[in-house]
């Protein structure tokens, strides 16, 4: 066998959704902080990424987390989030498959009935909770990074909407990665899988003229300064029980509930006064599984007229170990960065 790079994973699905935990061959990036690590990484090391996620190692929903050492003393481990589209700043679901790995593997010190694991990503400090029975992970919950709404209810307008450009309603908000919310029913598209490609579609029309138009902007995490998730919401969605297809760009749907899009969304209910804070908050995949989250306190994100008022989420979920394995690269694989289709 010929290998000119190898990577260790173990991978994972996180209700529904995959996470292959890169637990070696990529070695320390460069970076004092995990931002910078992954801002080097995306301008640098790009061709890693792309091995790892795209076919025909990953496929087009492809989703991986890269352990690092921390770089901050409060933190057990560092986490580079990648996926098909990129290197994202926090991943819900990558987390809890993150921390289930962990405990699975014993690359932490395992106690019952819980284990906590303090992670060092781009976003910020991640707390995860482990619930550990017989030795093995039942349960992840995560303290997310402070969540903001940022605007609610306004209007964009979107040339390349599918079947005709149209005026469309939507709120934005922040969870660990920026999320347009809009409802299905406004723009006249059904809550149904038969229906993913164009929903998938309105989705990527909607960032276009959105980061075209609007584009968002955090206020302290460089590199922060687009939208690529589109959290479409099915009629009869509520304060409690909210079911959601979520578009991602380049062009498919969070399997998970998306932890992060879960954030953005109960900072979206809080600042409309329709989720108070310590109420369970259910969000639904569009594949059925579920996370529950709950407001834990307020926070306030940046300073000056950049300061926004915002609230500090916990995600609940569960993951589950699929396999362990080595990637190669052989000197002469034809697609050293593998390809998309
Ligand atoms: O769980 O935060 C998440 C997530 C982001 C993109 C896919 N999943």
């Amino acid at each position: 066998m010929r290998a000119s790079r190898v990577f260790a994973a173990v991978d994972s699905h996180t209700e529904g959704m995959p996470t292959r935990v890169v637990t070696g061959g990529v070695g320390v990036i460069p970076g004092a902080t995990m931002n910078e690590r992954r801002l080097h990484f995306m301008a640098e090391m790009d061709g890693v990424r792309q091995l790892l996620v795209n076919e025909p190692r990953g496929h087009a929903a492809m989703s991986g987390a890269i352990l690092q050492p921390p770089t901050r003393p409060d933190a057990d481990w560092g986490v580079l989030y990648i996926e098909v589209s990129g290197c994202l700043p926090m991943c819900g679901h990558g987390t809890i498959g993150v921390a289930t790995v962990l405990v699975e593997t014993g690359m932490v010190t395992v106690t019952e009935p819980e284990t906590v694991i303090r992670l060092d990503t781009p976003a910020g400090l991640v707390v995860a909770r482990v619930a550990v029975r017989d030795g093995h992970a039942d349960g992840v919950t995560l303290e997310n990074v402070p969540s903001f709404c940022d605007r609610l209810d306004e209007v964009l307008h979107v040339p390349g909407f599918p079947g005709g450009a149209r005026d469309v309603r939507y709120s934005l908000a922040f969870g660990g990665n920026f999320y347009a919310m809009v409802d299905l029913d406004d723009v006249g598209l059904p809550f149904d899988r038969a229906h993913q490609y164009k929903i998938s579609e309105a989705g990527l029309a909607i960032m276009d003229a959105l980061n075209t138009s609007a584009p968002p902007h955090h206020p302290t995490i460089d590199g922060v300064d687009h939208c690529h998730h589109v959290e479409f919401i099915a009629p009869g969605s509520d304060a409690r029980l909210s079911r959601h297809a979520m578009a991602i760009h380049p062009g498919w749907f969070d399997r998970s509930p998306c932890g992060t899009g879960t954030s953005a969304r109960m900072a979206e209910l809080w600042a409309r006064g329709e989720l108070a804070l310590g109420e369970d908050f259910v969000n639904e995949s569009f594949i059925g599984s579920r996370f529950t989250g709950r407001l834990v306190a307020e926070a306030t994100v940046g300073e000056g007229e950049q300061r926004r008022r915002a609230v500090l989420p916990t995600i609940t979920g569960r993951a589950w170990v699929t396999g362990m394995g080595q990637y190669l690269l052989d000197p002469t694989d034809p697609f050293p960065t593998g390809f998309t289709f």
